[in-house]
C-alpha cells in the first residue's frame, strides 16, 4: 500500500493541542468562553497562529481577522482547505469548532513528519465569529471571505454588550495585512463535532454530512406600556411580556407542526423587568432552522404574523429586524463521496446525515466544493460546558480528514 494510504494522525498530540486551546477562555464545569473578537479569543488566535509557525506554515490574516496556515504544494495551486472556527458561545465547550481547526493542524503535521509533499498547497483556516452570538451575523468570517459582507459593515455590527466589531478588533490587534477572499481556493473540508445525538443513538463514528440546515435569527422589540400590576385591569393592558410569552409557545408549535422546523427563543429581555410593573418593553430573539428553504421561509412568514396578530389585540408596537439569513446546502456530490470513502476505507463505521447546527462550511460552498467530517457528541450536548467528544472519535475524524484532504491534494 503507497505510503499515504498508511498515515495516520498522532491522536494523543491532537488531544495535547486540545487542552493547551482550552486553556484560553476556560470557565468552571471544563467548558470555554472565548467570545469573538474579545481577549480570550485573540489569545487563542495567537496560539494557533503560533502551532502554525511551529509547522513551517505561512501565515495569512485578512482585515476582519481571518487566520490561515498553508504548507506549500509542489505546484502553485488553489489551496485544498480545511478548518473551523476558535472563538465559542458564553456557555462553550472545548470541542465546537477547536476539533475541526487543531484536527487540521495534526494533519499538516503528520505530513511534515511523514515528509509528504501533495500536489496543491494544504491549508488551514481559523474564521473569526462563526457563532454570531455576541455580533451576529454569524458565520461572520466565511462571509466577509466569501463576499457577502464587507469588512466595513461587519466592522460597524454592535454586539449585545453595545460594542463594535471594528472596535474589538482595533483594542485586540484582530486585523491583518491580507483581502479577504483572495486566498484561490480548490474545496474545503471542516471536521466538526455533531451537536446533537443521531450518531451516538446509532452507534457511529463518524458522520458524512451531506448538507446543512438554513438559519434565520429574527429580531423583536415589542413595545407596550408599564401599568400597576395590580390596579390595572388586564383588558386595557398593553402588556410586551405577555406578546413575548406567546411567541415563545407558539415558537415551540411552528416547531412540532412544521415537518423539519425548529423554533428557538433564546435571549429575551424585559423592560422595566419589575416585580409589579406591566412590561412596556420585550426584547427577544427567534432562531428559525429547516434543510428546507420553502418550509424555512413559510415558518418565517407565520411567525411574523402570529407575532403582528397578537401585539395588534394586546395594542403593542412590534419592529422587527432579520439579523441572519443563510440558506440550506447540500454539499457537492463527489466531496462527500471522498469523506464516505475515505471512513469506509479506514474501517470507520459511519452514516450520511445532515447537520442541525450551522458551520462555515455551508457559507464556503458558495465559494468552492465542500463537505464536513462530523464525530459524535456524547449525550448530544453542545453549546454546553459539558460539551465532549471521545479521544477516539476525534482520532476517527481527524485520519478521515487527512485522507479526504489528500484524495483533492493530489
Ligand atoms: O448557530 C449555529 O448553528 C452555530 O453554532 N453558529
Ligand atoms: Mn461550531
Ligand atoms: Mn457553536
Amino acid at each position: 500500500m503507497p505510503t499515504s494510504k498508511r498515515l495516520r494522525i498522532n491522536g494523543p498530540r491532537l488531544q495535547r493541542n486540545l487542552e493547551d486551546l482550552a486553556r484560553f477562555g476556560a470557565i468552571a464545569g471544563g467548558g470555554v468562553c472565548r467570545p469573538a473578537f474579545g481577549r480570550a479569543d485573540k489569545e487563542a488566535r495567537d496560539f494557533l497562529e503560533d502551532r502554525m509557525r511551529a509547522l513551517g506554515l505561512a501565515i495569512h490574516i485578512d482585515s476582519i481577522g481571518n487566520l490561515f496556515g498553508i504548507r506549500n504544494g509542489r505546484e502553485s495551486k488553489p489551496v485544498v482547505l480545511c478548518g473551523s472556527h476558535a472563538d465559542t458561545v458564553g456557555t462553550g465547550g472545548r470541542f465546537d469548532g477547536s476539533v475541526g481547526v487543531l484536527g487540521g493542524l495534526e494533519v499538516l503535521e503528520t505530513l511534515n513528519e511523514a515528509g509528504v509533499a501533495t500536489r496543491h498547497p494544504l491549508g488551514v483556516v481559523s474564521f473569526v465569529n462563526e457563532e454570531g452570538a455576541r455580533f451576529t451575523p454569524d458565520m461572520m468570517g466565511s462571509l466577509v471571505f466569501r463576499g457577502d459582507l464587507s469588512v466595513e459593515a461587519a466592522r460597524r455590527m454592535v454586539g449585545i454588550d453595545g460594542t463594535t466589531v471594528g472596535g474589538n478588533i482595533d483594542e485586540n490587534c484582530y486585523a491583518g495585512p491580507s483581502t479577504p477572499g483572495e486566498l484561490p481556493v480548490r474545496c474545503y473540508v471542516e471536521l466538526h463535532i455533531e451537536q446533537g445525538p443521531v450518531l451516538e443513538r446509532d452507534n457511529r463514528t463518524i458522520g458524512v454530512v451531506e448538507g446543512v440546515q438554513g438559519i434565520k435569527w429574527i429580531s423583536f422589540t415589542l413595545r407596550g406600556a408599564t401599568a400597576h400590576a395590580g390596579a390595572m385591569p388586564i383588558h386595557l393592558r398593553h402588556d410586551a411580556a405577555y406578546v413575548a410569552g406567546a411567541t415563545i409557545q407558539y415558537a415551540r408549535q411552528l416547531s412540532l407542526q412544521v415537518d423539519g422546523q425548529r423554533a428557538t427563543v433564546g435571549s429575551l429581555v424585559l423592560s422595566p423587568n419589575l416585580v409589579n410593573v406591566v412590561a412596556e418593553e420585550a426584547r427577544l430573539t427567534v432562531d428559525l432552522r429547516n434543510a428546507d428553504p420553502g418550509r424555512l421561509s413559510a415558518a418565517e412568514e407565520r411567525l411574523s404574523l402570529f407575532v403582528n396578530d397578537i401585539a395588534g389585540t394586546e395594542g403593542v408596537r412590534v419592529e422587527r429586524e432579520v439579523r441572519v439569513d443563510v440558506a440550506p446546502v447540500m454539499f457537492d456530490p463527489s466531496m462527500v463521496d471522498a469523506v464516505e470513502n475515505a471512513a469506509k476505507t479506514l474501517g470507520y463505521s459511519y452514516m450520511r446525515m445532515i447537520s442541525g447546527a450551522g458551520h462555515d462550511a455551508q457559507v464556503m460552498a458558495g465559494v468552492c466544493p465542500a463537505a464536513m467530517i462530523f464525530v459524535p457528541s456524547r449525550g448530544g450536548i453542545s453549546h454546553n460546558v459539558a460539551e465532549y467528544s471521545a479521544p477516539e472519535h476525534i482520532e476517527a475524524g481527524a485520519n478521515v480528514l487527512l485522507h479526504t484532504l489528500l484524495r483533492f491534494a493530489d
